[in-house]
């Protein structure tokens, strides 16, 4: 066969709570790999620009009230209507580096007192991301940056929970090797070079393997 000729993209994951630099680490990336030729692509979720996406977007900005469950599904819809597009990419050997998964996606509702068991179903079978990129910061850290926002969610005592539950899904996570946690207590810079250095590792070190459609099997 013609495997050796054969190279995909890396799919390269940031995840967090809000306020730990995963956007601003996430546009560096991707401006340093353009800039060095590699084809790349930014993807944020949750995609506000589709119809499940304006629907998210009400709920997050208080204009519309909608059950646990059923915002939790809806955060997971919005990421299979963009399996395929993302799934084409990383085939045709771009690089995706996407802000946001189904780890935001279940250590928010876990944060609410939703059974963790429960909110992993619904991503079940979605692709697995290359690498988890956690942005490790204290609250008291993420309060200094000029505190929080004025979104549902951005509250102190409700991100102490989600960075309780990030940490539980991780330790129950069967594919414990994929998380890669930062200090993002360190400078842009700083931080800007270590990611780098591991991106430019498994942009190479993945290029042979296939895409892992199995998230949670
Ligand atoms: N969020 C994000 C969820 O609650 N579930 C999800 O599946 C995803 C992807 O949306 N506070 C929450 C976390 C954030 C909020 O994201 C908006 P951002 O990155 O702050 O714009
Ligand atoms: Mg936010």
């Amino acid at each position: 066969t013609n495997t050796a000729t054969y190279k995909r993209g890396a799919f390269i994951l940031f995840e967090g709570c809000d306020r730990t630099g995963k956007s601003t680490q996430a546009n560096k990336l991707f401006e340093y790999l353009q800039s060095t030729g590699h084809s790349v692509k930014l993807w944020k979720f949750p995609d506000r620009t589709t119809p499940i996406g304006q629907t998210i977007n009400a709920y997050l900005t208080n204009n519309q009230e909608l059950d646990d469950k059923a915002i939790h599904l809806l955060f997971s819809a919005n990421r299979w209507e963009s399996l395929p597009k993302l799934k084409n990419l990383l085939l045709g050997g771009t690089t995706l580096i996407v802000d946001r998964y189904a780890y935001s996606g279940v250590s928010y509702s876990v944060a609410k007192g939703l059974d963790l068991d429960w909110c992993r179903c619904p991503d079940i079978g979605l692709l697995r991301p290359d690498i988890i990129i956690f942005m490790d910061l204290s609250i008291e850290e993420s309060e200094k940056r000029g505190g929080f926002g004025e979104e549902r969610y951005e509250k102190k005592n409700f991100q102490e929970k989600v960075c309780k539950s990030f940490s539980q899904l991780k330790q129950k996570d069967d594919d414990d090797s994929l998380w890669k946690f930062l200090d993002a207590k360190q400078s842009v810079e700083r931080l800007h070079e270590q990611i780098v250095k591991i991106s430019l590792d498994l942009i190479e070190n993945c290029s042979q393997l296939p895409l892992k459609e199995d998230l949670w099997k």
